[in-house]
């Protein structure tokens, strides 16, 4: 396994695209729930840059089909050059979130990366929602249901031209895990796309590990894997501290696996965990729980082999 071991920690302390207000306390969350110091007790050189700034939440209402679409783009920016930078040291970015809007910079920055090195890249949607919205098909005008409809270049000029190139990815290049909560011209959006989908009834019948082996399929020595980690993927049963809770989600090993499984690759070179919303948390329970993967993706193992 040659999983990178030189991390940066990336602050992005906003909730410019969420339907709910919170998410903006995540990254210190995270902190607070040790995540630094978790990772460097398996052997992780981490540094921790601190927050990225960026404008305040105006709570407005959709303009033309968004909301806060300058804030967005400003904080995207923002995202994208610091995810970027990390990328060029060589070190492994985690963005600390923040609202999923900011995958979006995130990924976009992975994307101009690989184009740089000349490798492939696999992104790996950990949700409850496919995050697939278009300003046409969206519910809610937020941007935090938008982010993979924007990396595969359908959005506003200004939000899906961050990484300089459009596309900055190809729906080819996702697969989701863990989806249950679609809206209806969305789901239509998905299947014309032909985005790889393993959602819930999928890990129901097939098991997590079926899904996860083929979500990890063809990944070789010359991909860049990037995992989009929302918290809300998991069951609210044990994560309640999230926005947008949808019941029916991994249980706690089905989670464990899928990190487990990730880290076997050894080919995890970015992270983002987003969505985490202490203001809806018990006692740092979801954040402690989100360390807690973040380990197994890091390949602390429960297990006994070696
Ligand atoms: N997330 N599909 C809903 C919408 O408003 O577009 C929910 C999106 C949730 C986004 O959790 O990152
Ligand atoms: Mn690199
Ligand atoms: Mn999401
Ligand atoms: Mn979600």
């Amino acid at each position: 396994m040659t999983a990178l071991r030189s991390v940066s920690l990336i602050g992005a302390p906003t909730d410019i695209g969420a339907g709910a207000r919170g998410a903006s306390m995540g990254p210190e969350a995270l902190r607070v729930a040790n995540l630094g110091a978790t990772l460097e007790s398996h052997g992780v050189d981490v540094v921790d840059r601190g927050n990225l700034s960026g404008p305040s939440n105006p709570w407005q209402p959709p303009v033309n089909g968004y909301r806060h679409l300058p804030e967005v783009v400003q904080w995207n920016q923002a995202v994208h050059d610091a995810v970027y930078a990390e990328l060029q040291l060589g070190r492994m970015p985690i963005l600390l979130g923040g609202d999923h809007c900011l995958g979006l910079g995130s990924i976009s920055a992975v994307a101009r990366h690989c184009r740089d090195t000349g490798k492939k890249l696999r992104v790996l949607w950990l949700d409850a929602h496919a995050d697939f919205n278009t300003s046409e098909l969206t519910p809610s005008g937020n941007i935090h249901g938008m982010p993979v409809a924007c990396l595969c270049g359908f959005g506003p000029k200004e939000l899906i031209e961050i990484g300089g190139k459009v596309p900055a990815i190809s729906p080819k290049w996702v697969r989701q895990i863990g989806i249950r909560s679609v809206d209806a011209g969305e789901k239509r959006f998905v299947h014309e796309q032909e985005l790889e989908v393993f959602d819930m009834r999928y890990i129901d019948e097939m098991g997590m590990r079926h899904a996860m082996e083929l979500a990890l399929a063809t990944l070789d020595a010359n991909t860049h894997l990037h995992v989009s980690f929302d918290v809300d993927f998991l069951d609210p049963s044990i994560a309640p501290g999230v926005g947008t809770t949808v019941p029916g989600g991994p249980t706690y090993r089905e989670a464990q696996l899928c990190m487990e499984m990730i880290a076997d690759t050894g080919r995890m070179a970015s992270l983002d965990v987003m969505e985490l919303n202490p203001a809806l948390d018990e006692k740092n329970r979801t954040a402690l729980l989100a360390v807690d993967l973040i380990e197994s993706l890091f390949g602390k193992s429960t297990l006994m082999r070696k």
